[in-house]
C-alpha cells in the first residue's frame, strides 16, 4: 500500500521533473526568506518596494520561460506555475508583480516584438532592472476590452497615442509600458505599443485607497498625445488576440498562484485547530473542523492537478484558452471560498493581520476579478459548450 502525505494527497511531486522541483524549491526559499518577512508591514502600510523586482530577477523568477539568450531560464510553463504558487503563498500582490512582468510585459515583447525591441528591453526586464506594466483596461472598458477608446494616430515619424488606462498593476513605478490602442493606420484594429517612462504626455498616477493587494501598486496610464516612433509598435500581432495571448499565460499562472494562497490558509487553519482548545479539546478534534479541512485538502489537490495538466498541455502547445478559463475561474473562486472559511476557523484572531488569512482573503477578491472575472470565464465556457454568445 502507498504512503499518504496529507500535504500532497495525490503525489503531485512525483509528476514533476527534477528541474521543476529544483526551481520550485528555489522559489519557495526566496519567497519565505525574502518576501514573507516584509509582507505584514508592507500590506498594512500600503508600501510597494520596487527593489523586489531586482531581487526576483536575481533569483531567476522573472521571465523564467524565456530562452536564456534574452535573460530567461528556458523553464517549462509548469515551472512558471510552481513559481507563482510559491510567491502567492506569501501574497497575491507579490505574485501580481511577478506575473505582470513575466506574462504581460516580457512575453508580448518576445512574441510580438522586433529583434531590436527584444534586445533593448528583455534582459533588463528579466533582471528586474526595468519594471513593466500592461495597459488594456480603461475606465469604460473592463470586461469588454474591445470597447477601448485609446487611439493611435499615424504621424510622419510614428504614432500619437491618446486615451487613458485604469487599474494598471505596477504603472506608477514602471519604466516600460505595454499599451494597447486602436490604430487608425491598421483599420482601427488593436495594436500594441511599448512606451517608456518620461515620454512627453505620459503619466501614471497611483490609484489610492486600495483595500486589497496593498503590497502591489496600481495606477492609471494617462496618454495625452504621446508621440512615439515606428520602433514603439509591436509589429507581429493585431486584434484582441494580441493582449489575450498574454492573458492566457498570466491567467494560467494565476490558477497555480491562488492555490498557493489557499494552501497557506488551509495549513494555517489546521495548525490553529491543533493549537487552540475549546470545550476541553483541540478545535481540530471536532467533526465540523475536520470536514472543512478535508474540503480544503480536496479542492486544493484537484485544483493543483488541473493546473498541472494545463501546464503540460501549454508546454506541448496544446492548451486551449477555454481550458485556462476553466482553471482560472475554478481555482480563484475556490481559493477565495477557502480563505473565507479559514478566516472563520481562526475565530476572532482571523481578523488580525498577524494571522494573515484575512489578508489572503481580501487579496483574492481582486484575483477573482482581474484577468477576466469569475462570471466572464463562466460565459467563455458557456459559449464553448452551447455555441451561443451571452456577453451581449
Ligand atoms: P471574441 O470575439 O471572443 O474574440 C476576439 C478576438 O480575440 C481572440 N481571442 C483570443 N485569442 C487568444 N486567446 C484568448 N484567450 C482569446 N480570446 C479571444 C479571438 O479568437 C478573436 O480573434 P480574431 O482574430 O477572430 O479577431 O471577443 P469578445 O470581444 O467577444 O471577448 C469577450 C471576452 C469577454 C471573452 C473577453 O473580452 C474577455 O476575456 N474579457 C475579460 C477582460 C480581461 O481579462 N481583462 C484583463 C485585463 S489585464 C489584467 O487584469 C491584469 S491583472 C494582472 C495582475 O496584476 O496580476
Ligand atoms: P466590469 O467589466 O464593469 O464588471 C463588473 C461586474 O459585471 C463583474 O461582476 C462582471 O463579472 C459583470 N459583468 C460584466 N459583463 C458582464 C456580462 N456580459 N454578463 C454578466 N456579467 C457581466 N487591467 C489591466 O489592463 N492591466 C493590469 O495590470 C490590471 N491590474 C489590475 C489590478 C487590480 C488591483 C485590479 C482590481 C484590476 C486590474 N486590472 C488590470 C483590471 C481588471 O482586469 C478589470 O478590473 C477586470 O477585467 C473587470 O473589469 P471592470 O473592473 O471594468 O468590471
Amino acid at each position: 500500500l502507498g504512503r499518504f502525505d496529507w500535504m500532497d494527497a495525490l503525489r503531485l511531486d512525483d509528476l514533476l521533473t527534477e528541474e521543476e522541483r529544483m526551481l520550485r524549491d528555489g522559489a519557495r526559499a526566496f519567497a519565505q526568506d525574502r518576501l514573507q518577512p516584509r509582507i505584514i508591514d508592507a500590506f498594512a502600510e500600503e508600501r510597494v518596494e520596487p527593489e523586489i523586482f531586482r531581487e526576483m530577477g536575481q533569483a531567476g523568477l522573472l521571465g523564467a520561460t524565456l530562452p536564456e539568450e534574452y535573460g530567461g531560464l528556458g523553464a517549462s510553463y509548469v515551472a512558471y506555475g510552481l513559481i507563482a504558487r510559491e510567491v502567492e503563498r506569501v501574497d497575491s500582490g507579490y505574485r501580481s508583480m511577478m506575473s505582470v512582468q513575466s506574462s504581460l510585459v516580457i512575453y508580448p515583447i518576445y512574441a510580438y516584438g522586433t529583434e531590436a525591441q527584444r534586445q533593448k528591453y528583455l534582459p533588463g526586464l528579466c533582471s528586474g532592472e526595468l519594471i513593466g506594466c500592461f495597459g488594456l483596461t480603461e475606465p469604460d472598458a473592463g470586461s469588454d476590452p474591445a470597447g477601448m477608446k485609446t487611439r493611435a494616430v499615424k504621424t510622419d515619424t510614428g504614432y500619437r497615442l491618446t486615451g487613458s488606462k485604469m487599474w494598471i498593476s505596477n504603472s506608477p513605478i514602471a519604466d516600460v509600458f505595454v499599451v494597447w490602442a486602436k490604430s487608425e493606420a491598421h483599420g482601427g484594429k488593436i495594436k500594441g505599443f511599448v512606451l517608456e517612462k518620461g515620454m512627453k504626455g505620459l503619466s501614471a498616477p497611483k490609484v489610492g485607497n486600495k483595500l486589497s493587494l496593498r503590497a502591489s501598486v496600481t495606477g492609471e496610464i494617462v496618454l495625452d498625445g504621446v508621440e512615439v516612433g515606428e520602433d514603439a509598435l509591436l509589429p507581429n500581432v493585431e486584434g484582441l488576440k494580441g493582449p489575450f495571448g498574454c492573458l492566457n499565460r498570466a491567467r494560467y499562472g494565476i490558477s497555480w498562484g491562488v492555490m498557493g494562497a489557499a494552501e497557506f490558509c488551509w495549513h494555517s487553519a489546521r495548525q490553529y485547530g491543533l493549537d487552540r482548545h475549546q470545550f476541553n479539546r483541540p478545535l481540530a478534534q471536532t467533526q465540523l473542523f475536520q470536514k472543512k479541512l478535508a474540503d480544503m485538502q480536496t479542492e486544493i489537490t484537484l485544483g493543483l492537478h488541473a493546473a498541472l495538466q494545463v501546464g503540460r498541455l501549454m508546454d506541448e502547445a496544446k492548451a486551449a484558452p477555454e481550458m485556462i478559463s476553466l482553471i482560472k475561474r475554478n481555482n480563484c473562486g475556490k481559493a477565495l471560498d477557502m480563505a473565507r472559511q479559514s478566516r472563520d476557523m481562526h475565530g476572532g484572531n482571523g481578523i488580525s493581520g498577524e494571522f494573515q488569512v484575512i489578508r489572503h482573503m481580501i487579496n483574492l477578491e481582486t484575483v477573482n476579478t482581474y484577468e477576466g472575472t469569475h462570471d466572464i470565464h463562466a460565459l467563455i465556457l458557456g459559449r464553448a459548450q452551447t455555441g451561443l454568445q451571452a456577453f451581449f
